[in-house]
């Protein structure tokens, strides 16, 4: 039986964080030896806000080896930088005639960057999605392993994939969202009703990759928690919620194993403890990294025969696409 097909991505926007980790990278290794996987360092979602050219070049270049640091295998899963298989952009535009403005209008991250960065609302932000559901549509994929906050948009992929196939006949696969149990949306550490996030301009509110021990020591020290001093799992206290939550995946445990083994215990007991399985995880990962980013030509080989597996999949769908719609074939 052929191997079911997953699509991920993610942008080059700034350092990885704790949240993308959790949330999506590490997932993604349990899924190598049984489906066919395609991850995608989506540098043309990146550009909706304003990146420094250099900065965005090193910024994908990293966010490539760390996807290699975080254990996923160049043999079992194409890996490939979105700008380089031009499928995606040609299909951006046919899908935004089938995506209505009220749709678009609705997504929250819209809302959310929007108001973030309100002197840069451009048309590619509103657009976004769009690409995105192109991105998952191009490969026939069935399932998007993916943080809780992008839910919203794997749903649009699928409504504007089924109108596709409605008014042209059967070209997509429906994807479906994999969303993890656990650490599917990890909190920031200085405003926990707010997702992690690597554009945060607050660096004490993320836990980067690259972090060193004593960096993740102190932030997770400064984590805003409460006055309630109990270690528990409970709605008033997302500061300590988001906390457990981070160390349960981080050690393998349930939530209320957490709460259960630190029952008694005071914030500074368990912040220290939660730090360390932290680092206890991201040592191995930061090591592999520094060597994959003095091997350049190595991350190139890597890119370049992703690209080319990537770009074989991608075309025969946009071929697919633009003959259903009635575009004249040139040859
Ligand atoms: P940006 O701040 O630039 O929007 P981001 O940190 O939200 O970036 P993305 O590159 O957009 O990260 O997301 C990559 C993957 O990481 C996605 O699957 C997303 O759902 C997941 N992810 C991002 N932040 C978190 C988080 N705080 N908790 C869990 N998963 C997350
Ligand atoms: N929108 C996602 C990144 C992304 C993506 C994708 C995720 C772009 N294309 C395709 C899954 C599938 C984000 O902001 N995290």
């Amino acid at each position: 039986m052929e191997k079911k097909i997953i699509f991920s991505g993610i942008q080059p926007s700034g350092k990885l964080t704790l949240g993308n980790y959790l949330g999506a990278v590490r997932n993604w290794n349990n899924l190598q030896e049984e489906y066919n996987c395609f991850y995608c360092i989506v540098d043309m979602h990146a550009m909706t806000q304003y990146q420094e050219p250099k900065d965005l070049r090193k910024q994908t270049m990293e966010a490539l080896a760390m996807l290699l640091a975080c254990g996923l295998d160049p043999d079992k899963n194409t890996l490939f930088i979105q700008s380089h298989v031009p499928a995606h952009a040609e299909a951006a535009w046919v899908m935004s005639c089938m995506t209505y403005f009220g749709e678009l209008s609705r997504m929250t991250q819209f809302k959310d960057k929007s108001a973030k960065q309100s002197e840069n609302i451009n048309a590619g932000l509103f657009t976004y999605p769009v690409l995105m559901a192109v991105d998952i549509l191009l490969y026939q994929t069935h399932l998007v392993p993916v943080g809780s906050d992008q839910k919203q948009h794997i749903e649009l992929t699928r409504d504007v994939a089924e109108r596709f196939n409605n008014r042209y006949s059967e070209t997509f696969v429906i994807p479906e969202p994999y969303i993890a149990k656990v650490g599917a949306k990890i909190m920031s550490l200085q405003e926990p009703e707010k997702k992690m996030s690597k554009s945060d301009e607050n660096e004490n509110a993320n836990i980067y990759l690259l972090d060193p021990p004593e960096v993740i020591r102190k932030k997770f020290k400064r984590a805003v928690t409460d006055s309630i001093g109990i270690v528990q799992i409970a709605d008033d206290q997302p500061g300590i919620r988001n906390l457990i939550s981070i160390y349960s995946v981080c050690k393998n445990m349930t939530e209320e194993e957490v709460a259960k083994a630190f029952e008694g215990k005071g914030y500074g007991d368990f912040k220290s403890a939660v730090a360390e399985a932290v680092i206890e995880v991201l040592s191995p990962v930061q090591e592999k990294f520094h060597a994959l980013m003095s091997d350049k030509e190595y991350l190139e080989k890597v890119y370049q025969e992703g690209a080319l597996k990537a770009e074989n999949v991608a075309r025969k769908t946009l071929r697919k696409i633009y003959k259903k719609v009635g575009f004249i074939p040139r040859s």
